[in-house]
């Protein structure tokens, strides 16, 4: 049986590449933080699972992963950890660097403190934000890299000290370039995830307008669960090499709002431009038609944004034999909906407890 060891095993990818690895019959260990609420969501239906391992230990802190690397002896690493939000990136830069390039740094000399640089496997979660003010597109493995926030900029570091180590040390440690992907895991206060949540109550009459920042952003949008696969991919791969994982499809922010609406029962219509522009409800419940239910606020643009992202799979697809058109956009924006209808009808009276987050969002004060 095969050992894996997940950083970031609480996230979205990390929750379901937990469920990918013990589903191929992994023996699979998670690091967590300790926090104030017990209560791993993404997790929690894996917790006490004979082959699912939970340990604590801080990409921060290196002793804490050479330990936890010591006592597990992964046959393979998916460094998953890090402060994953690009707008909190420019509130909280030091923390960002600490954990997402030299915490990358650490977990690779823990492998080598532990005398495990010729056995073990390492995956690094990289980002289609390394690509940032692109120079191309669509942006491919020799696309030249041009971070943008304090997030890419850190993860760039990460790029390049896994690249330096595999020709330093002759490790097997790869990159995944990962496009933004989604799910119903997805953390709330991503574009996508906001948008759906956002839809939900307001067709069910709990929220009044959503408010969002850029509009014309373009990404390259996949699923989650079909991504943690490439992880796994990347690692058996007979040579260690980076690879771009994406869809090869790209769509903006508003089209993504228009479908996620339509999805939840309501029509919108885009008028206006910049900080003007309103989305406004021409078919839905009767209450609604003719309001302004998408609103722009200058809270949600970012110092620099990255808004022209679009992948190009092509190796992925040819050496990994991996399909990117697994889970349409349009299927993704479904099933991101209908999960949140549902979650937002049985929620009951903690919908009314989860809409006050809601106003904070669309008032900026978490973003
Ligand atoms: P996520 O949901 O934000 O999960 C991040 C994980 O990192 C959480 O488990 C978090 O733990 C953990 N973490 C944060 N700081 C840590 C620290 N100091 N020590 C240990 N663990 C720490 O992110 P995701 O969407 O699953 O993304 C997974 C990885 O892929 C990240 O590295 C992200 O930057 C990268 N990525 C994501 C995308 C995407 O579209 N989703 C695209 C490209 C790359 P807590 O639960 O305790 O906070
Ligand atoms: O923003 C625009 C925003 O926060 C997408 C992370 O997983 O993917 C993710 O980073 C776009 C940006 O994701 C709002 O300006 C408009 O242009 O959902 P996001 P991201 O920044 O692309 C990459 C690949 C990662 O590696 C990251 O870890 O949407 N946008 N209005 C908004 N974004 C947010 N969050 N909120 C808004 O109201």
């Amino acid at each position: 049986m095969k050992t894996a060891l997940i950083t970031g095993v609480t996230g979205q990818d990390g929750s379901y590449l937990s469920e990918f690895l013990m589903g191929k019959g992994y023996d699979v260990h998670g690091i967590i933080r300790r926090s104030s609420v017990d209560f791993r969501e993404r997790i929690a239906h894996l917790e006490g699972k004979p082959h699912f391992h939970l340990h604590y230990a801080d990409l921060g802190d290196s002793m804490s992963i050479v330990k936890v690397v010591d006592k597990v002896r992964p046959d393979e690493i998916y460094n998953l950890a890090a402060q994953s939000h690009v707008q909190v990136s420019f509130d909280s830069p030091e923390f960002t660097a600490d954990v997402d390039a030299t915490g990358v740094l650490r977990v690779l000399e823990a492998v080598r403190a532990c005398h495990l640089e010729k056995t073990c496997r390492i995956y690094q979660a990289s980002t289609s934000e390394l690509y940032g003010k692109v120079e191309e597109v669509p942006q491919n493995e020799n696309t030249p890299f041009h971070p943008y926030s304090p997030y890419a900029v850190a993860k760039l570091y990460g790029f390049w000290i896994v690249k330096e180590y595999r020709e330093a040390y002759d490790m097997f440690c790869c990159s995944g370039i990962l496009f933004n992907h989604e799910s119903e895991r997805r953390g709330e206060t991503f574009v996508t995830r906001k948008i759906t949540l956002a839809a939900a109550r307001i067709s069910q009459g709990l929220q009044d307008c959503l408010y969002l920042g850029n509009l014309d952003s373009l990404r390259d949008w996949g699923y989650a669960k079909d991504y943690v696969e490439c992880m796994w991919l990347i690692l058996q791969n007979d040579k260690p090499e980076d690879f771009v994982i994406a869809t090869g499809v790209q769509h903006s922010v508003r089209e993504f709002t228009k479908l996620a609406f339509h999805h939840a029962g309501i029509e919108l219509e885009f008028e206006g431009k910049g900080i003007d522009e309103k989305g406004i409800c021409v078919k839905g419940p009767d209450g609604l038609i003719g309001k302004t239910l998408v609103a722009v606020s200058k809270d949600f643009y970012r110092p620099t944004d990255v808004v022209n992202l679009w992948g190009d799979p092509t190796k992925a697809k040819a050496k990994l034999g991996w399909n990117p058109a697994r889970t349409s956009f349009e299927e993704l924006v479904k099933i991101m909906v209908d999960h949140d209808m549902a979650k937002v009808a049985s929620e009951g009276a903690a919908a009314k407890v989860r809409m006050n987050l809601a106003e904070y969002l669309e008032k900026g004060i978490v973003k």
